[in-house]
């Protein structure tokens, strides 16, 4: 229950203002900046794009590396049995809906276009040297997704949790935030300085541009289903409109207090997405799905080292670069705002629990999506049922993506729940996002506080501004760089947090050790 003033109304947070000022000047000249030029933004972006990939690439393929040899080293090292909240702590969650919560926080309706599409890219222009449109082209391009959204992008999201939720379970600090797990480092008075309000200003600059990069991937997609719903020509217009009414969706909830309609929402959602992948996995080329999956685990497992080593210096392709590196960066831009998040629903959970639940759950979450979705199409193109690439290349992916559904039977019916998750999807993730930013943007918030409706429309408002303005460049290098400049800041101070982390484990050792044990002997003894 919250805290209630004589109103009935939860208590609002004030915001802070140097943060928030700070964060929004600099944002709303972002957004003016890239609307005044808009013309050679295009121009700009690429060079960008190009500095970040081909110089700096390898440093984001160093750091998820690490990342993933980290939750390793925790989920089996002598720390694997610690608990956040100490050892007598209980879970809050069951598993099944601590496992629902944190897929749902950090997937979104991207997820169903590139589940689709994502096959298309690779089997066109293959890595590792991999000859195009080629029984290997295709069987590389299966399982090359599943690399993607697999365990190193999912060790990025769940890295955060520890250094956040051992300080605020285990250490007794009195919020999440990005800054307070960096303090093992730079000192508690920093962290409650203007270094701090950097490195929580940076979640926020994350989540502008990790949204910017998931609205731009999964808007098109919608505003095409949309438009086949309602028969209209599908316009920019039509993209402009989804993100208006994703954002007064978001709002209204907001501003009414809708807490439990946004909570039934995605409840709802949850079991429709769950009904449409059935679906499809029934009414679609069932055993190609089974199979080519299966195919596709073997694939992605036998040359994981080499996937996630992959550069390609001599070859040149720019493969590596051009995917790779722009998913981790994807990933590193919501890793602030996801480690707050899994932080908040572990407590009573030990590393270990943490650790492996998040990176297989997750991988095996997404890989569903991946088996269905993505098989589904590429049996239709290479069965000759739906001329995915054909279409792709004309009328453009998203066309593709939802014309691919379109040759199952009860396409309307599909078309109709795709678009209903669709919306809902994003919708709870704009929600939460926001809600985090406001969280951040707010004075340490004191239990039961909320941050004040505006604070959290404001940042609704921005999520959906810089996507639009961002898709309004046009093509896919413009989505892709937004998440490559934000996190690459993100990934200095992740590296911080977990210094910091190690010191805190360090300083605790004898005694964690004592409770580790301890509480083993007491797990063995209860049983
Ligand atoms: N990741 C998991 O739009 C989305 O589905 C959000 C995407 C980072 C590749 C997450």
């Amino acid at each position: 229950m919250s805290q209630k003033n004589e109103n009935n109304k939860p208590l609002n947070a004030a915001v802070d203002k140097q943060l928030f000022w700070g964060a929004a000047s600099l944002i709303a000249i972002l957004i003016v900046v890239m609307v005044v030029f808009e013309e050679s933004m295009g121009g700009v972006l690429q060079n960008i794009f190009n500095f970040m990939t081909d110089q700096l690439g390898w440093v984001y393929i160093w750091g998820a590396l690490i990342v993933t040899a980290v939750i390793a080293w925790l989920s089996f090292g002598k720390y694997k049995d610690v608990k956040f909240g100490g050892p007598d702590a209980i879970k809050e969650f069951n598993t099944f809906s601590w496992l629902a919560m944190f897929f749902c926080s950090g997937i979104g309706t991207s997820l169903l276009a590139w589940a689709s599409k994502e096959w298309y890219y690779y089997y066109v222009s293959p890595p590792l040297g991999v000859e195009a449109l080629t029984t290997e082209a295709a069987e590389v391009a299966s399982a090359y997704p599943l690399f993607h959204w697999g365990i190193i992008g999912w060790a990025i999201y769940c890295i955060m949790a520890f250094p956040i939720g051992y300080a605020y379970w285990n250490r007794g600090a009195d919020s999440m935030r990005f800054s307070t797990a960096c303090s093992g480092v730079i000192g508690e008075k920093n962290a409650k300085g203007l270094l701090g309000k950097f490195i929580d200003f940076l979640l926020i600059f994350g989540l502008l541009g990790a949204n910017a990069t998931s609205l731009g991937s999964g808007t098109p997609m919608l505003a095409e289903s949309v438009s086949r719903l309602l028969n209209v020509p599908h316009t920019f217009t039509v993209d402009i409109w989804v993100v208006v009414i994703w954002t007064a969706l978001f709002t209204t909830s907001v501003t009414l207090g809708l807490k439990k309609g946004i909570k039934m929402l995605s409840d709802i959602n949850i079991i429709l997405v769950l009904a449409l992948c059935s679906f499809v996995f029934i009414v679609g080329p069932t055993f190609f799905m089974i199979n080519n999956f299966t195919n596709s685990m073997g694939y992605m497992t036998t040359n994981f080292f080499r996937m996630a080593f992959y550069t390609d210096a001599i070859g040149g392709s720019m493969f590596p670069q051009w995917w790779t590196v722009f998913y981790w960066a994807w990933y590193f831009a919501y890793a602030p705002y996801m480690g707050i998040f899994i932080a908040r629903v572990s407590r009573g959970r030990t590393f270990r629990e943490v650790g492996l639940g998040v990176l297989i759950g997750g991988s095996l979450g997404c890989a569903l999506f991946f088996a269905i979705l993505g098989n589904n199409a590429l049996f239709n193109e290479l069965s000759g049922t739906y001329a995915f690439i054909e279409t792709a290349k004309t009328q453009g992916d998203f066309a593709a993506v939802v014309g691919s559904l379109m040759v199952l039977p009860g396409k309307q019916i599909i078309l109709l729940i795709f678009v209903f998750i669709g919306f809902v999807y994003s919708a709870t993730t704009i929600d939460s996002s926001a809600y985090c930013m406001a969280t951040v943007a707010s004075k340490d918030l004191k239990k039961g506080e909320e941050p004040t409706w505006w604070n959290r429309m404001f940042w609704a408002l921005m999520l959906g501004t810089v996507a639009l303005v961002v898709m309004n460049i046009g093509g896919l290098v413009p989505i892709k760089t937004a998440s490559l400049v934000v996190a690459f800041p993100i990934l200095f101070f992740v590296g911080v947090a977990v210094v910091s982390f190690k010191r805190w484990l360090d300083e605790d050792k004898p005694h964690l050790q004592v409770i580790s044990e301890d509480y083993v002997k007491v797990d063995k003894m209860g049983k």
